[in-house]
């Protein structure tokens, strides 16, 4: 049995919420239709965040409705399975399961359970490859999710669970591949660009939710390939980089055969990047005018060009200089790349508020230390204990929202 395993997909994602991905989705996709084939994959494992949002558009769930269609007229015999991410809405990503089911697509939104509230094992641990292996499909665990689960590790019984369901169900000579989209701890989060999510009040999951017995375990969130504890516990990463400092990252999904059951062959297949991301200055910042003298020497655009780099610029100033996007667009009239991002590093001691924040960008600064500064800026004294305590309270109920809403 032969197995594709791939995550994070994020369709509908915007590249600093300005710059559709759509090209490079579309690329991505067709060629892993391609690399199912030439794998010659039995199995399509699809770990979660399918689309960017809850609510993606029409064109992102075009795409994923076409790519189900590609890799089965390619692969007739191929079962594809996806579970829900936390970005993906459990409902939405569900709602077609029914139909899907009969094409030999199992999708997982929410935890399925029965009208006792029970696990519906049918739902979850899936046979493929016509009985050669068995997947135990656990989407993105929500707290609507975790009400069954008693005691202090409601994580834990889940998974204990389902993982014996499937033990009971399992054949000695069958595949047995979990699934998972959670931060288990040990993995290295670099390349998150993701807020961290906590499931049944934990931010990460043990090592030891996964027994020995399991011969893979298919994870994803973490947009960073990896193994994590042993060699068969995997995340496969994004396929494209969803943020700009993800430039010099390899996206990859994992191709994994199996023989008798058990691991013959493990391993990372590139994906082709179509965009590039180009940085300058390569690394820090620069003065103004040598990023100029940088941007004119960078290649013409041909009309037309759907791959035009990303550009990042990051510009070392002493002073503000008020003038400088109009400069900075003047020297880009007609060049390939395309601006992204225009960063500015104060190196004067005038800097105040724009010292720490420009450097950064703002979404990666926690929301606390941003009312910190803002408040500092504004007022002689720091914010009482009652402002603050006042503050994260709402900061609360703000990110349980987003949570909830999975964006
Ligand atoms: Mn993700």
């Amino acid at each position: 049995m032969r197995l594709v395993h791939t995550s994070d997909w994020h369709l509908g994602h915007t590249l600093r919420g300005e710059v559709a991905r759509d090209y490079e989705h579309a690329a991505f996709l067709a060629w892993l239709v391609d690399t199912c084939v030439r794998e010659a994959a039995d199995v399509l494992l699809i770990t979660g965040d399918v689309f960017d949002s809850a609510t993606p558009p029409a064109s992102a769930e075009r795409m994923w409705f076409e790519l189900l269609a590609a890799v089965r007229r390619a692969r007739p015999a191929i079962d594809v399975v996806a579970i829900a991410g936390n970005h993906d809405s459990p409902a939405r990503l569900g709602a077609a399961s029914a139909v899907l089911r009969e094409l030999g697509v199992h999708v997982v939104g929410g935890l399925p359970r029965l009208g006792d509230g029970a696990l519906d094992l049918d739902r979850i641990v899936l046979p493929v490859a016509g009985g050669r292996g068995l997947v135990a499909a656990v989407p993105f665990l929500r707290p609507v999710d975790l009400v069954g689960g008693e005691g202090d590790d409601p994580l834990g019984a889940i998974y204990g669970e389902v993982i014996a369901g499937a033990r009971a169900r399992r054949r000695p000579d069958q595949a047995l591949i979990v699934t998972g989209h959670l931060y288990v701890a040990g993995a290295d989060a670099q390349y998150l660009s993701e807020r961290r999510v906590s499931i049944g009040g934990q931010e990460s999951a043990p090592l030891r939710l996964f027994p020995d017995d399991i011969d893979y375990v298919a994870l994803g969130h973490i947009h960073r390939a990896q193994r994590v504890g042993r060699d068969s516990i995997r995340y496969a990463g994004a396929p494209l980089p969803l943020a700009l400092d993800e430039a010099g990252y390899k996206n990859q999904v994992v191709a994994v055969e199996f023989a008798g059951g058990r691991i013959r062959d493990l391993r990372s297949v590139l994906v082709p990047r179509v965009i590039d991301i180009v940085r300058v200055p390569r690394r820090g910042a620069a003065p103004l005018g040598e990023v100029l003298a940088e941007l004119g020497r960078l290649p013409q655009l041909v009309p037309g060009d759907p791959a035009r780099p990303y550009l990042e610029i990051v510009v070392a100033l002493e002073r503000p200089e008020p003038k400088l996007r109009a400069a900075i667009e003047a020297a880009l009239e007609g060049k390939r790349p395309r601006l992204v991002r225009l960063g500015v590093e104060l190196t004067g001691d005038g800097g105040a508020l724009g010292d720490g924040v420009v450097r950064q960008r703002l979404a990666e600064i926690d929301p606390r230390e941003v009312f910190v500064r803002l408040w500092a800026r504004d007022h002689a004294g720091p914010p009482g204990d009652a402002v603050v305590a006042g503050f994260d309270r709402l900061l609360a109920e703000v990110q349980g929202d987003r949570e909830d809403l999975a964006s």
